[in-house]
């Protein structure tokens, strides 16, 4: 054992057990020591995000041996296993929801679902509106007077104009920001515009590799140039609000308090109750209605 330098450095790309950890602006390919590899609890494997000390042995292969503490932990459902759950990224402070105005449709309510995983999380949410170049449809404002209302950042952009690139890379430098959104709405094509010269290939589906049972997402990390990095995982479609309660989803929808004090029941699930507080402020507009259908959605589905 001697002959085995220790050296510390960040991780920057998981896939599976097979690791890229960056040390001095060099990227080292390694695999895990045993022990960390087989702690039972998700929290001990490594993740993108990870500060840690690898051996390097004389034929240039690294083995990581040791995670430094964490700041935070992202994590989502493991597959196949609903109550176990995989860290994604660790030492993440952000959120981004990412959208697109079209080619992928907008959905609202999936980016509340996106918006509801960063408060588990505990992270800082923000949500990005990407291809502001195809069309400006009339939701863009509704969406902006919603997520300001609730103290929520939101930046209309495009990849391809260079709309509210500045804005945008202002907000993430610095920070460490995972990117969540479906596949198809630009955030390679953003991460190419917030890192000249990094030239990623846009336009690829990545989502089939990640639908059989014994495939495993990559996760990737991509440092800004003054410094923080965003984290972008292409299979991450959904993520950890599988253990919510239904009771819970109101909790995620602050702009509800105020009113549902004034619901005729006190357990009101602002559903088909009558004289409910929430619903009337819907309809006489200071909730906005996406807020509203999104929260019964989910409520719904968990
Ligand atoms: N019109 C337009 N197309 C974009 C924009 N951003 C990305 N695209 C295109 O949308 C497709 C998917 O982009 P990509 O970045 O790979 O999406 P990802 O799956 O979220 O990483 C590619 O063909 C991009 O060229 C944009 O702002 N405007
Ligand atoms: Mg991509
Ligand atoms: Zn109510």
């Amino acid at each position: 054992m001697s002959d085995t330098a220790i050296f510390e450095g960040i991780v920057v790309r998981a896939h599976g057990n097979s690791f890229i950890v960056r040390h001095n602006n060099q990227d080292i390919p390694c695999k895990i020591r045993g022990r960390l590899r087989f702690k039972s609890d998700a929290v001990a494997a490594v993740a993108v995000g990870d500060d840690v000390a690898f051996a390097l042995d004389k034929g240039g292969a690294g083995v990581i041996e040791s995670i430094k503490p964490r700041r935070s932990m992202f994590f989502r459902p493991a597959k196949g296993k609903i109550s176990k759950k995989q860290i994604i990224a660790a030492n993440i402070d952000r959120l981004a929801a990412v959208a697109s105005v079209k080619n992928p449709p907008l959905k609202p309510g999936l980016i509340d679902r996106f918006l509801i995983s960063a408060d588990i999380g505990n992270l800082t949410p923000l949500v990005i509106i990407n291809k502001t170049d195809l069309d400006r449809p009339e939701i863009l404002q509704e969406l902006k007077r919603g997520y300001e209302a609730i103290k929520i950042t939101i930046h209309f952009v495009s990849a391809k104009s260079g709309e509210g690139l500045e804005a945008l890379t202002e907000a993430l430098d610095g920070h460490r920001t995972i990117f969540a959104g479906h596949s198809g709405v630009g955030k390679t094509a953003l991460i190419n515009r917030l890192i000249p010269g990094l030239n990623l290939k846009e336009g690829e589906v990545s989502e089939h590799t990640d639908r059989g049972i014994h495939t495993t997402t990559v996760v990737e990390l991509f440092e800004l140039p003054f410094g923080g990095f965003v984290v972008d995982s292409p299979g991450l479609k959904v993520l950890g609000i599988w253990d919510l309660e239904k009771d819970d989803v109101v909790n995620h929808y602050p702009e509800f308090f105020d009113y549902a004090c004034d619901c005729r029941f006190p357990g009101c699930a602002h559903g088909p109750e009558p004289d409910c507080a929430v619903k009337a402020a819907v309809e006489s507009g200071k909730i906005p209605e996406y807020r509203y259908r999104s929260y019964l959605a989910i409520r719904e589905s968990v």
